[in-house]
């Protein structure tokens, strides 16, 4: 694996499956692959899970680890090209990046989508840049348009609590005070496509997702229905795709309670976190035995460390 920033990166979803299996099994196991090398965590916006968890894996294979966040240690960073750089951005990423690359084996990458330039966002500019200026492989920690390293956990923890083969699982919106990026919600189905399981998307209209990651998946509008014998129900709000980066609803008749949950087969519940309670979820559900939250955020140690172990390995 040169970079990692879809589904599109990895072999297979059964061997990412075994490579997951091996590095949990034996986490200090592939410490040689590391040595003497170093990875650096660069972040443009927050992160609780994403720092913690690709900084340990990064440990657990033996490498050195620096994180930046940007806008906090560093200088601003302009992106544009072909910009007169009178404003507040002292530095280029054109610069940046390879100066970054120059210091490290491996770069992790969070930016999020802007929400105000739809084609610069879905052209992925910001992580594209990384990729051809850097030098050195890539890993997406959520770029613009997805969240692979979320979506590869969340591969992971279904297949630890499925009780069927082929399980069926609902992608539900639910409601959020704040315009947020379409991209874990994208990432899961890009990866969730790849499997044999049933997928269903719920959400009000106006929500769809774009056309490039929805082909061939089922929308049912009505969000009872779509519960209806689910074996995983994963909550996530998003802000639209079409009217781009709009908050169209707040309807709190959305959000995840236990009169839902009880329309479902003994549902798992879902959510990559930080999670909005009595908002995106009620109390009841993600406090219930069947919320497998942590278990899904203690998973992103374990794909991130599966995906620096492909990368490592090809090296
Ligand atoms: C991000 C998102 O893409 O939705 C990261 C999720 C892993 N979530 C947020 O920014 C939530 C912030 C909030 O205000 O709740």
């Amino acid at each position: 694996m040169k970079n990692f920033t879809s589904v599109k990166d990895i072999p297979s979803i059964e061997e990412a499956l075994q490579v997951a299996k091996e590095v949990k099994e034996n986490p200090y196991g592939f410490k040689e692959l590391g040595d003497n090398k170093t990875m650096i965590l660069i972040f443009f916006n927050s992160s609780l899970r994403t720092r913690l968890s690709t900084q340990k894996a990064a440990m657990n294979l033996g490498m050195n680890t620096m994180v930046l966040n940007v806008n906090q240690d560093g200088w601003k960073l302009e992106s544009e090209l072909g910009v007169v750089m009178d404003g507040d951005k002292p530095e280029h990423l054109r610069e940046a990046i390879p100066v970054i690359g120059s210091y490290c084996d491996l770069i992790g990458v969070r930016a999020f989508a802007s929400l105000e330039d739809k084609s610069s966002d879905y052209q992925e500019k910001i992580i594209q840049q990384f990729i051809d200026y850097a030098g050195v492989p890539v890993v997406s920690m959520e770029a613009a348009t997805r969240h692979p390293l979320q979506s590869y956990a969340d591969l992971i923890t279904i297949e630890e609590h499925k009780k069927v083969d082929r399980p069926k699982v609902v992608l539900t919106w639910a409601p959020h005070p704040r315009a947020l990026p379409q991209a874990v919600a994208n990432s899961f189905v890009e990866w969730m496509k790849e499997t044999d399981y049933e997928l269903v998307v719920t959400h009000p209209k106006g929500y769809e997702l774009a056309d490039s990651f929805m082909e061939g998946v089922t929308v049912e509008y009505d969000q009872k229905k779509a519960f209806e014998g689910a074996d995983f129900i994963y909550a996530k709000n998003w802000s639209a795709y079409h009217d781009y980066g709009q908050v169209l609803s707040k309807d709190r008749s959305w959000c995840v309670d236990q009169e839902k949950m009880a329309l479902t087969n003994d549902a798992k519940f879902m959510h990559c976190l930080p999670v909005r309670r009595n908002m995106i979820v009620s109390d009841s559900v993600i406090d219930s035995e069947n919320a497998i939250v942590i278990d899904q955020a203690a998973n992103r140690e374990v794909s991130a460390q599966a995906v620096i172990k492909m990368i490592l390995e090809d090296q």
